[in-house]
């Protein structure tokens, strides 16, 4: 009714025509005018409800429109709120849950260096799912017969922090979007398969890729830009559905003399190399007409001497204006970050009514634990978020405040003592050249995983990572696409890791029900009208918990690391769920190029279970990810004067243990196609520094004594050294 007010259309009063009419010349320019009223009226009917203007009016609607049929983008709709309206599956039936079909993916990305982390799409009937290698499927939704198939063909030597990993696919104007790890953003026709356009928006060589899943939306795709850790500049990329030509580029940290600028010391170029990339997909409001995102990590990590100030736009939410990408608002979640905490959750959209007040929220789980509520029409907190004093560390330029939402945390913001270490703080602890635990690690909280809202329960659902890292500075200059660092983190071996998934109520921000998980979580969940949530585990099980209560009502175990965020969808009036399988590096959960989905029709009983990720961190968990081998179990080797570096799936040293004499020098070769270090952890004794592929370093063992290290760049990475 307010829009037909607006545009006044029932008093007639901007497109009236004279009522009476005296000659036929008259008549004719009123009939003229009553058909030119006609014409404008029809105009703006379809232009209120089916946008003539629009490129794909039947996407974009349902971009608007409450998930049903079809899951046409990766975060269901527009609002990322992976709430589907689909019921057929309930609390009561969910127990009778069966496979419907499952499809192996030919290989693809399957192996110690892949992520398997995308929402398949699903639209009329034909499912779309992109793997860890940014390859393509096409398969029929109902019986999983693969259609079609687009290979990327992509390099696997650019460099990387977390392995490769694509986080999903968006649809419009009859292509599939999505971005590779070589940084460019193709466009395939969603019948073949075939590539309609490929655009490059940087180089991999500067430490650029993409892992988000863009955003399609009235013929703009939106996409992110990863490589925080190779002191990138972050920013927003808008093209042209139609061409792929790009429109604009939005950055996340700004030019001298921009806003934001005085955050940053002046007269150098640090802003320039500071990273705050976007690894994930954005939300849109049609309505306010704002595209928000959330930021990473400030570049370089765990360095902050030389960039003084808060360091505008790290770690933040931003809404940008959705046609021409310029500044509406931000809210920092870390001033100054040295911790890695990125903001890399996708944000969520959702209406709610706060003291009788309807509001509209935006809300993101970072990786501090927190939920960061806030009002998406300025960027202002809608529950309240405290500026508190923190403890300071002079030499890293640490902010004298941070923001503490007002809540409940999702997982412990405090590290225990451990021997070896003088020092164990909580969130925002600084720390110098010498390792401090610090909890939540940079893993998180909330990494990547997606949050689910559902409008029944008022809930978000919220993934978290329950581990200690320790966190040192190590200085390090800038090279173009070099890792870029400036010291590391890593979990200290022998302590524990685990996981927590939680339903935050979005009008305290507080717990209403929390499960402890076995494991770090690293996937996400989606939830739906029948009260389910589905979601999968890093052993293989996928499960369905009541979404009230957080009850588990089902479990399946798929065979494959169960990481990725499931998808709801009907075909032929019967509601299917599936999820893609494929494991998950930082994870360290089992290999797998599987897609799976299960319906109450279905009939494919569990597979065996693959070997579950470790729960204990350190030199224990060499080896994690299929096949199992613990360091316990790992045999020490003599007579040896060669580690090679990046051996076989890349992230391993071999031999991972070896017995030396004192004195005896060893030659550590990269034999793989990244870069690593082999650096002694935590005390740091000894540190290859950065080794390209094929290039080595000696160094000779001259006091006795159990050394272990680890990888800076990936620090699941880790070898042993005894000394006699
Ligand atoms: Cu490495």
């Amino acid at each position: 009714m307010n829009k037909w007010r607006r545009f006044d259309v029932r008093s007639g009063k901007r497109w009236g025509c004279a009522k009476y009419m005296e000659n036929s010349r008259r008549e004719n320019k009123h009939l003229r005018c009553h058909a030119q009223r006609l014409v404008l009226m029809l105009m703006t009917l379809t232009g209120l409800f089916l946008p003539v203007w629009a490129a794909d009016p039947e996407i974009d609607r349902l971009l608007r429109s409450p998930v049903g049929k079809d899951w046409v983008t990766n975060g269901g709709n527009l609002t990322n709120q992976r709430y589907s309206t689909l019921k057929q599956i309930d609390t009561f039936n969910v127990k009778q849950l069966k496979g419907a079909w499952m499809t192996r993916l030919k290989g693809s990305g399957f192996g110690a260096n892949y992520s398997f982390e995308a929402s398949p799409l699903v639209k009329d009937g034909t499912m779309y799912v992109i793997t860890g290698n940014d390859d393509v499927f096409a398969l029929n939704a109902k019986t999983g017969e693969i259609l079609w198939e687009y290979w990327s063909g992509i390099s696997q030597k650019g460099p990387l922090c977390c392995g490769l990993a694509n986080r999903g696919l968006a649809m419009g104007e009859g292509l599939l979007f999505f971005g590779q790890i070589d940084v460019s953003v193709v466009a395939l026709d969603m019948k073949t398969g075939k590539v309609v356009w490929k655009t490059p928006i940087e180089q991999n060589q500067n430490g650029y890729s993409i892992t988000s899943a863009p955003l399609y939306y009235d013929g703009i795709i939106y996409s992110g830009i990863s490589g925080g850790e190779y002191g990138v500049r972050g920013r927003l990329t808008a093209l042209d559905a139609k061409t792929g030509a790009i429109l604009w580029r939005s950055y996340t940290l700004p030019e001298p003399g921009e806003f934001g600028s005085d955050t940053w010391p002046s007269g150098t170029d640090h802003a320039m190399r500071g990273g705050a990339p976007i690894w994930n997909t954005p939300a849109l409001d049609p309505e306010l007409g704002l595209v928000y995102f959330s930021t990473g990590n400030c570049a370089p990590n765990h360095d902050g001497s030389m960039r003084e100030g808060d360091n505008l736009f790290c770690a933040s939410i931003m809404a940008l204006k959705a046609k021409t990408g310029e500044y509406v608002w931000h809210f920092q979640q870390v001033h100054h970050d040295i911790w890695n905490y990125d903001a890399s959750s996708p944000v969520v959209l959702f209406d709610t009514v706060i003291n009788g007040e309807p509001r509209k929220g935006i809300a993101e789980a970072g990786r501090t634990g927190w939920v960061y509520i806030l009002d998406r029409t300025n960027g202002q907190p809608l529950i309240g978020i405290e500026e508190r004093p923190v403890p300071q560390e002079p030499r890293q330029k640490t902010a004298k405040t941070q923001p503490y939402p007002i809540g409940d945390a999702t997982v412990p913001q405090c590290a225990e003592k451990l021997p070896d270490y003088d020092k164990a703080g909580c969130i925002f602890e600084p720390f110098w050249e010498s390792p401090v635990l610090i909890q939540p690690s940079g893993d998180g909280g909330t990494n990547w995983s997606p949050v689910p809202y559902s409008p029944d329960t008022g809930y978000f659902y919220v993934s978290g990572t329950v581990r200690t890292s320790a966190q040192w500075r190590k200085a390090k200059e800038f090279v173009r696409g070099k890792s870029y660092g400036g010291g590391a983190e890593a979990p200290p071996p022998g302590s524990s890791m685990s996981g927590t998934f939680t339903a935050i109520d979005s009008k305290t921000n507080k717990i209403v029900w929390q499960n402890k998980t076995p494991y770090r979580l690293g996937g996400g969940a989606t939830v739906t009208a029948g009260g389910l949530i589905f979601r999968g585990e890093p052993d293989g099980n996928f499960l369905a918990l009541d979404a009230r209560t957080g009850a588990e009502l089902w479990r399946f175990q798929t065979g494959f690391g169960a990481d990725a965020p499931p998808v709801v969808y009907e075909v032929d009036g019967e509601q299917y769920v599936a999820i893609a399988t494929g494991g998950n590096v930082t994870q360290g959960s089992a290999y797998g190029d599987a897609v799976w989905a299960f319906s109450l029709k279905g009939k494919l009983g569990p597979l065996w279970p693959p070997p579950p990720p470790a729960t204990v961190a350190g030199p224990l968990w060499i080896e994690s990810r299929w096949p199992t081998v613990s360091m316990a179990s790992t045999p020490i080797a003599t007579g040896v004067v060669t580690v090679k570096v990046g051996d076989t799936k890349e992230y391993s040293y071999s031999p991972a243990r070896i017995r030396i004499q004192a004195g005896t020098t060893i030659t550590f070769t990269n034999v793989g196609k990244l870069d690593h270090t082999a650096t002694a952890f935590p005390r740091n004794e000894w540190d290859t520094g950065d080794l390209a592929s094929g290039q080595s370093k000696a160094i000779t063992f001259t006091q006795p004594g159990t050394y272990n290290y680890i990888c800076t760049p990936h620090p699941w990475m880790s070898g042993q050294i005894i000394v006699e």
